[in-house]
C-alpha cells in the first residue's frame, strides 16, 4: 500500500488532470444535450475555468521576468565561461531547429484548418504586420511606443492588477495584456538585464538573489495553480464542449497531436543524434540508450528538474560524461533548454490561430519562433510549464489566450512527451559539450586534481 500511496502522490497531478479530462468532456456532452442553459448560465457554468485562465495570465508577468532574469544570470557565474558559451551555443541553436521543425510541420499539415478553406472569407485575418514590425517589437515595450522599461509599471500591471501608469484604479485581472505590454520586448529586457546583473558578480549579487527569491515564490504561486488546475480544466473543457458547433474540433485536435508527436520524433531521433553524430562522432543511440532511464522517468513524471538527479546518474554512470561538464550543462539545461516545449508551443499556436481562421504572414510566424523560443526558455522544469508560458506565445501575436484551453485537454499527455525531449536535448547537449571542451578539461585536469562532488 505504501507503493500505492507513493504512487498516488508522485502522480497525483496526472490522475487529476485525467479525471478533470473525462469528467469535463462527459458532463459536456450532458449539459449540451439536456442542460438548457441560457448564455449567461453558460457564462456561469464556464466562470471556474475562466478563473484558471487569469490565475494563468496573471503569474505570467512575474513568471518570465524571474524566470528568465534568474536563468540568464546563472549562466555565467558558475563555469568558465567558453564551456559556458558552448552550452548556450548549443540550447539556443537546438530550440531554434526544434521550432523551426514544429513551424514547417504544423504549416504543412494543418491541424486547424477547417477542411472547406476556400469558402472562409480572409477577413478575419490579422493586419498586415511586417518583419520590420516584429523586429521593432523586441524592443518596445508597450503600444505606447515608449521604450520605458518600468519594472514597477509591470509589476503594478502584473501583481495588483493596478494600472499606475495612468494613476487609475482601474482593477482589470487581465488587464496586463490590454494594457498591450510587448510580451516579446519584455524577454528582450530580460536576457539583456540577466546577463548585465550576472556580469556584475558581488555588485549584482542582490539583485540576482532577489530576483532567484523572486523566482522561488512565483514557483509556489504556480504549484497553488496547479491544485486548482483539475477543477479549473473540467469547467474550461465542459463550458468548450457546450459551446462547441462541430465535433470537427476533435478530428483536427488528434491532427493536431500528430503533429506535435511527429515533431518530437524526428527531433529526437534525427536532429538530435545527427548534430552529437557530426560532433562527436560516437553511436548517438547507444547514448540515448544510456539515458532510458532518465527518459522513462521524464515520461512518467513530466518535470525535467525532478528527472535531474536520475539524468546525472546516467550521463555520468552509463555515458561516462566529465562532473565538471554534467555539473553546469544538465541543471541549467533543465530549466532553459527545453527544444520539446518550444516545438509544442510553436506548433500550439499556429494551430489556435488556424482553428481562428487567421491568416499568419511572415511578420506573425516569426513572432511566433521567437516567443516559442523565448517562452521555452522561461518555463520551468515542472508539469505543464509549457502550458502556462503558452500564453505569452498567444499573447505575443494577439490570438486569444482564451483558446489555450482547447490543448489543455491533450496538454498532459503531450507534456510527457516532450519533457522527455528536453531531458535527450539536455543529455546530448552534457556529450556535446565535453567533447567541445577537451582541451579545457585537460588544462583544468594538469592544474588540479579537484574532485567534483555531485550535488545530487
Ligand atoms: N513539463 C516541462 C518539463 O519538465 C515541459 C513542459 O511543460 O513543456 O520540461
Amino acid at each position: 500500500s505504501c507503493d500505492c500511496q507513493r504512487f498516488l502522490r508522485n502522480n497525483w497531478l496526472l490522475l487529476s488532470t485525467v479525471c478533470a479530462v473525462v469528467l469535463g468532456i462527459g458532463v459536456g456532452v450532458l449539459v449540451r444535450e439536456y442542460g438548457k442553459l441560457s448564455n449567461l448560465d453558460k457564462f456561469y457554468f464556464a466562470f471556474p475555468g475562466e478563473i484558471l485562465m487569469r490565475m494563468l495570465k496573471l503569474i505570467i508577468l512575474p513568471l518570465i521576468i524571474s524566470s528568465m532574469i534568474t536563468g540568464v544570470a546563472a549562466l555565467d557565474s558558475s563555469v568558465s565561461g567558453k564551456i559556458g558559451l558552448r552550452a548556450v551555443v548549443y540550447y539556443f541553436c537546438t530550440t531554434v531547429i526544434a521550432v523551426i521543425l514544429g513551424i514547417v510541420l504544423v504549416v504543412t499539415i494543418k491541424p486547424g484548418v477547417t477542411q472547406k478553406a476556400d469558402e472562409i472569407d480572409r477577413t478575419g485575418s490579422t493586419p498586415e504586420v511586417t518583419t520590420v514590425d516584429a523586429m521593432l517589437d523586441l524592443i518596445r515595450l508597450n503600444d505606447k511606443d515608449s521604450c520605458k522599461l518600468n519594472i514597477l509599471f509591470l509589476f503594478s500591471n502584473s501583481l495588483l492588477g493596478f494600472n499606475l501608469q495612468n494613476k487609475t484604479k482601474e482593477y482589470k485581472i487581465v488587464g496586463m495584456y490590454s494594457d498591450g505590454i510587448n510580451v516579446l520586448g519584455l524577454i528582450v529586457f530580460c536576457l539583456v538585464f540577466g546577463i548585465v546583473i550576472g556580469k556584475m558578480r558581488e555588485k549584482g549579487q542582490v539583485l540576482v538573489d532577489f530576483f532567484n527569491a523572486l523566482n522561488d515564490a512565483t514557483m509556489k504561486i504556480v504549484q497553488i495553480i496547479m491544485w486548482y488546475m483539475p477543477v479549473g480544466i473540467l469547467f474550461l473543457i465542459a463550458g468548450k464542449i457546450i459551446e462547441v458547433e462541430d465535433w470537427e474540433i476533435f478530428r483536427k485536435l488528434g491532427l493536431y497531436m500528430a503533429t506535435v508527436l511527429s515533431g518530437l520524433a524526428i527531433h529526437s531521433v534525427v536532429v538530435l543524434p545527427l548534430i552529437y553524430l557530426i560532433t562527436v562522432r560516437k553511436n548517438p543511440f547507444r547514448f540515448a540508450i544510456g539515458m532510458a532511464q532518465a527518459l522513462l522517468t521524464a515520461l512518467m513524471i513530466s518535470s525535467s528538474s525532478a528527472t535531474l538527479p536520475i539524468t546525472f546518474r546516467c550521463a555520468e554512470e552509463k555515458n561516462r560524461v566529465d562532473k565538471r561538464i554534467t555539473r553546469f550543462v544538465l541543471p541549467v539545461g533543465a530549466t532553459i533548454n527545453m527544444d520539446g516545449t518550444a516545438l509544442y508551443e510553436a506548433v500550439a499556436a499556429v494551430f489556435i490561430a488556424q482553428l481562428n481562421d487567421l491568416e499568419l504572414d511572415v511578420g506573425k510566424i516569426i513572432t511566433i519562433s521567437v516567443t516559442a523560443t523565448a517562452a521555452s526558455i522561461g518555463a520551468a522544469g515542472v508539469p505543464q510549464a509549457g502550458l502556462v508560458t503558452m500564453v505569452i506565445v498567444l499573447s505575443a501575436v494577439g490570438l486569444p489566450a482564451e483558446d489555450v484551453t482547447l490543448i489543455i485537454a491533450v496538454d498532459w499527455l503531450l507534456d510527457r512527451f516532450r519533457t522527455m525531449v528536453n531531458v535527450l536535448g539536455d543529455a546530448f547537449g552534457a556529450g556535446i559539450v565535453e567533447k567541445l571542451s577537451k582541451r579545457e578539461l585537460e588544462q583544468m585536469d594538469v592544474s588540479s586534481e579537484v574532485n567534483i562532488v555531485n550535488p545530487f
